[in-house]
């Protein structure tokens, strides 16, 4: 007998050994998280997420590792979106334009020449505003970090060049999956058709769409000047992304583990808009040199966009709330003085 009750102590002794070892190592194992975005690897959008990697490993000894995954290979951003807030991955980076259907707020950012410059755009997005916007998606299960800068957008098509309003008539533009961008383009003349990005390259290819809008950036990295003739200078609004983490991960996070996600982001932040403006400001002589026709447009023509435009900043007023909207235009006067 007590040879057995031996034999029972050895064992326990045994296991909680094992058990200990595992919970050591299971502290030293560092977080995997799971990282999702649109862009492909050399994009200035994978450019960024290599830094925000580095930055995590840096800054918390190795003990968390973002795990990323570009090209839209996690989803879209708007399945992205639905995975962080169940708790299915961990966290994104993805378009603002995208998230109006969980935060309406977000579409303030979607607003026609809101910003005249990135200096503006910089100001207003990491100030009192910016910050507002951001505080909305936390009561919908997302937190936002920082926005990243996907930039001024442009036009580009494969029918014809776009030197002024008419030029836009009949013209099937893909745009995001936004009830703002919607409006924006049929109210230019164009036959606005929602698509996610991911498949954005195959509806230009098979002519499914005639046309789209992005940054000089992304039309260089996802290659559509290979499928686009014409490209309109338009900034017609400047596009911001932003850095998410699913507020299920969030809350599980220790105060030091939330500053590493934090401080990662400001440093991936500001390393993302030196990079996209250093490439964006060379991006127009390459994609002429590849072979588009470049239009920029007159600034009579930009006037008229413009003032055409001007008619859905009630509508978007209205959406994100006529306090948030007057502060805005206040900071942007502020700034502009
Ligand atoms: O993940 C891709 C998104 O960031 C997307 O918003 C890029 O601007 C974009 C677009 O046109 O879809």
């Amino acid at each position: 007998m007590k040879t057995f009750r031996r034999s029972l102590i050895t064992c326990a002794v045994g296991v909680s050994l094992v058990v200990a070892g595992l919970a050591n190592a299971q502290d030293i194992k560092p977080r995997l998280i799971r990282f999702g975005y649109g862009l492909n690897e050399q994009s200035n959008q994978g450019r960024a997420t290599k830094v925000l990697a580095d930055e995590i490993e840096k800054l918390s000894g190795g003990k968390m590792k973002l795990r990323a995954v570009g090209a839209a290979a996690l989803g879209s951003d708007v399945q992205m979106q639905q995975a962080l807030i169940g708790g299915a991955q961990e966290m994104m980076v993805g378009s603002t334009a995208t998230l109006v259907g969980i935060t309406k707020e977000m579409a303030l950012w979607d607003t026609p020449f809101l910003f005249n410059n990135v200096q503006e755009a910089d100001a207003v997005l990491d100030g009192p505003v910016g910050d507002k916007v951001r505080a909305k998606l936390e009561e919908k299960g997302l937190v936002g970090l920082v926005y990243w800068e996907n930039g001024f957008r442009n036009l580009t098509n494969s029918k014809r060049s776009v030197a002024k309003l008419e030029d836009m008539d009949g013209i099937k533009l893909r745009v995001m999956q936004n009830p703002v961008f919607l409006e924006t383009f049929k109210t230019l003349g164009a036959n606005a058709v929602p698509l996610p990005f991911s498949e954005l390259f195959s509806a230009l290819e098979t002519k499914a769409v005639d046309g789209q809008e992005n940054p000089f950036n992304t039309i260089l990295s996802s290659r559509f000047y290979e499928i686009q003739k014409y490209l309109t200078v338009s900034n017609h609004v400047y596009s911001p992304w932003i850095v998410l983490v699913s507020k299920k991960y969030w809350d599980g996070l220790s105060a030091d583990e939330k500053g590493v996600l934090m401080a990662a982001a400001k440093t991936s932040r500001d390393f993302m808009r030196k990079d996209t403006r250093a490439e964006a400001a060379k991006a127009l002589a390459d994609l002429k040199e590849k072979g588009m026709e470049i239009t920029v447009l007159r600034a009579t023509e930009a006037g008229r966009m413009r003032d055409k435009l001007t008619t859905i900043n009630g509508g978007i007023a209205a959406s994100v709330g006529m306090d948030l909207w007057k502060e805005t235009q206040a900071e942007l006067a502020r700034l502009r003085k």
